[in-house]
């Protein structure tokens, strides 16, 4: 019953992706019966998407070629089609091309995926550093050195971020699970560094971002760096990657990408007034002028 209605499901499950696909196409959240990655928002990611395709072509190619020689030889070759078998045991063309074929199909692979390699992993100068930390107690906590220092050298937008409650979540038309009490908040176009380690006493975490094309180990007593460059303003959704512990579903990562005076405004209101005073007045300001769907 289950499996007969499974066909049913997924018909109505597309209808319903390419019906609401425009509504859906900004999204830095997983959708139901969502088909391919997340929509990229940043150079990588969208590298990231145009290999992943790139590959699924390739992949497709070759499996319909080995299935169409495998029935061919089944119709044309068995015994009683082919009672009297040949002899032959080399071919040197055939031997050749399956050895050279490969060999460039490989290279048309290896060429792509180094570029994306060096992409993700030569880190360009920075507009900006956050660092991110992952805590034993399962939450982020970040750090904007840039907009200042206080005297013991601690930076002074400062906070952890915690997963929004479920009644919080419906309350406010945000996806539980991924939805948290204070977000990120970076600025469009500018290309963010990240610093990003996990407390010394605690547990190895991964920060992530489908849409940023982003995954990196949080690791106690290590710094990794990794960075983004959003291009889209939006609101794009994360979870740790690692499995951590108890918690490891319930520690999500929120970002907000916004136009550079907003960030500034952000920021601002962060230092002198505190981060959720900051994060009220940033989603207040993003309302006003529609860019904000959340209650
Ligand atoms: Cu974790």
């Amino acid at each position: 019953m289950k499996i007969a209605s499974r066909p049913a499901a997924t018909v109505a499950g597309m209808a319903v992706l390419f019906a609401s696909g425009a509504a859906w196409a900004a999204a830095g959240q997983p959708e139901p019966w969502q088909l391919g990655l997340q929509d990229g928002v940043t150079p990588v990611a969208e590298f990231i998407d145009w290999l992943h395709n790139f590959l699924l072509v390739i992949i497709t190619v070759i499996t319909l070629f080995v299935l169409g020689l495998m029935l061919y030889i089944f119709v044309r070759f068995n015994a009683k089609a082919n009672p009297v078998p040949s002899k032959n045991t080399h071919n040197t063309f055939l031997e050749v091309a399956w050895t050279v074929i490969p060999i460039l199909i490989l290279v048309a692979i290896a060429i792509p995926s180094l570029r994306l390699l060096y992409l993700q992993r030569d880190i360009p100068v920075a507009d900006m550093t956050v660092k991110v930390i992952g805590n034993p107690s399962w939450n982020w906590t970040y750090e904007y050195p840039d907009l200042g220092l206080n005297d013991d050298g601690s930076a002074k937008v400062s906070f952890t971020s915690y997963l929004k409650p479920k009644a919080d979540a419906e309350r406010d038309n945000v996806p539980y699970l991924l939805a948290t009490d204070v977000p990120v908040v970076v600025p469009v176009n500018k290309i963010v560094k990240l610093i990003i380690t996990s407390d010394p006493e605690g547990i190895i975490h991964a920060w992530t971002i489908p849409s940023f094309g982003m995954k990196i180990d949080a690791v106690p007593g290590r710094l990794n760096e990794d960075w983004f460059k959003a291009t889209r303003e939006g609101v794009y959704y994360g979870q740790c990657s690692e499995l951590c512990g108890k918690d490891h579903a319930f520690m999500p990562i929120e970002v907000h990408v916004v136009s550079e005076a907003d960030f500034a405004a952000w920021a601002e209101k962060a230092k002198t007034a505190g981060i959720e005073e900051a994060r009220d007045f940033l989603f207040a300001m993003l309302k006003a002028k529609g860019q904000l769907a959340q209650n």
